[in-house]
């Protein structure tokens, strides 16, 4: 890091021996999983340049935005319209984390048997090792899975402000009806943290902002459709990642400098792996930051990986919002039509999910898909059992994964997928 910012996290209340121990892990992790790699296009040095500073140069971003009158809305879910939080003079940051970090102080309060991915955001509040979290004047939970669904019950015990938005769980009239009340009393909620209104002028250029950001993205997808792939799944993830982290008109920037050199790179037939090489599509549970577990094993297995159906992925950043209308209230169910298109496993049925991956199969020319679920998370294990049978059906090969954030298993992991690489290879 540039700067030595021990004061800031003091002053956030951060416990400097754990998160040091954390830090250091995630340095580690990063060296050995990204930087040791060849072949990296020359725009990845902005989002490594990120990571370096993630509990840095943005936690003080973040913390000066604030001085200057701006409210730090953190959430765990592509459920929690970063429209509405950018238009209310906020700033939108994701809190789900990816890392093994003071489990046994969340499973005080969570049974064991609960995902990763939410004990993961315990243990990170618990062991005051997550300066995001700190830094929020809210945070913003959803009704989705049971699990998170409950643990708010406790999380909301461990945390200044939290506000949870209801969700429906089918998609009916009454479902979308639900999701725009729920909205509604989101931005009344903003109004009361922010002291600001909302106005349609920055309704209008918030969505404008946050579409440019999905569609910068939309390029980039655009670069793994092909053969040889120009840029590594691994690094594709991470930007997918950052998605949740930086300044919305950076990143913007920052992923099409990216795609402006890798059009240029795929023009020359430039590819970071022989042509031919197997491409497999990840599907299910969202990878947050630093997991990447799954990408590391595969592309150390002589594959790669072309696309992610996840919220940290093409479900999150899909769908655009309509920008057109002179209101709040049609800008609103402009959004409402946009978000309530996700579609979350929480959701029953959800035969949009399936269609969309068969779909991301074909784009992105992938010889088979690893369902990836975490471990003790019903919705995507539950649904994954379906999507297997439909893909299987169509000729599409299909491996399901469950696992968690530890590398206990990596080698059981690994040897399945090299099996599964020789299947798609036959
Ligand atoms: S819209 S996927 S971001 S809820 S992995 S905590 S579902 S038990 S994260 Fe998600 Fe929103 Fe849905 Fe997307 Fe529960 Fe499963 Fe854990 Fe999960």
């Amino acid at each position: 890091m540039a700067q030595d910012y021990h004061q800031m996290w003091t002053e956030l209340g951060l416990d400097l021996d754990a998160h040091n121990k954390l830090l250091n892990v995630l340095e580690k992790t990063y060296n050995e999983i990204y930087l040791s790699r060849q072949k990296r296009p020359e725009g990845m040095k902005y989002f490594d340049f990120v990571m370096s500073e993630v509990h840095g140069l943005r936690i003080k971003e973040l913390i000066d935005a604030k001085k200057l009158g701006k409210k730090i809305i953190g959430s765990f879910c592509v459920f929690v319209p970063e429209e509405l939080i950018l238009a209310m003079n906020g700033i939108s940051v994701g809190l789900c984390a990816g890392a093994e970090f003071g489990f046994s102080e969340a499973e005080k309060f969570l049974p064991r048997n609960t995902c990763p991915l939410i004990k993961s955001a315990f243990g990170f509040k618990l062991s005051k090792v997550c300066p995001y979290v700190e830094a929020c004047d809210m945070v913003a939970g959803e009704n989705t899975c049971d699990g998170k669904k409950k643990s708010y019950e406790i999380f909301k015990n461990l945390v200044d402000n939290l506000y949870v938005i209801d969700l429906p769980q089918t998609k009916s009239e009454e479902g979308k009806n639900l999701l725009k009340k729920e909205y509604q009393k989101f931005i009344e909620k903003l109004k009361e943290i922010s002291g600001n209104s909302l106005e349609v002028n920055n309704l209008k250029k918030a969505i404008m902002i946050v579409n440019k950001k999905r569609k910068a993205l939309h390029r980039l997808s655009e670069m793994r459709k092909y053969d040889p792939l120009p840029i590594s799944g691994l690094d594709a993830l991470l930007i997918n990642q950052i998605f949740f982290y930086d300044d919305p008109e950076r990143f913007t920037e920052s992923v099409n400098k990216i795609c402006d050199e890798l059009e240029s790179k795929i023009k020359n037939g430039y590819g970071i792996c022989p042509e031919g090489t197997p491409r497999i599509l990840i599907s299910g549970c969202p990878m947050a930051i630093p997991n990447w577990k799954i990408h590391w094993i595969v592309e150390n297995s002589n594959a790669v990986i072309t696309g992610e159906e996840s919220c940290v992925g093409e479900r999150g950043f899909q769908w655009l919002t309509d920008e057109t209308g002179d209101s709040v209230e049609k800008l609103l169910n402009n959004i409402v039509e946009r978000y309530f298109k996700i579609d979350c496993a929480i959701f029953t049925p959800n035969p949009s999910r399936l269609e969309h991956i068969i779909d991301m199969v074909n784009k992105y020319n992938a010889q088979g898909v690893i369902h990836y679920n975490l471990q003790f998370c019903q919705p995507y294990q539950i649904e994954g059992g379906l999507i297997e049978t439909a893909l299987e059906k169509n000729g599409i090969p299909v491996l399901q994964l469950n696992t968690d954030y530890s590398n206990e298993d990596v080698e059981q992991i690994k040897t399945r997928v090299e099996a599964f690489i020789e299947r798609i290879r036959e």
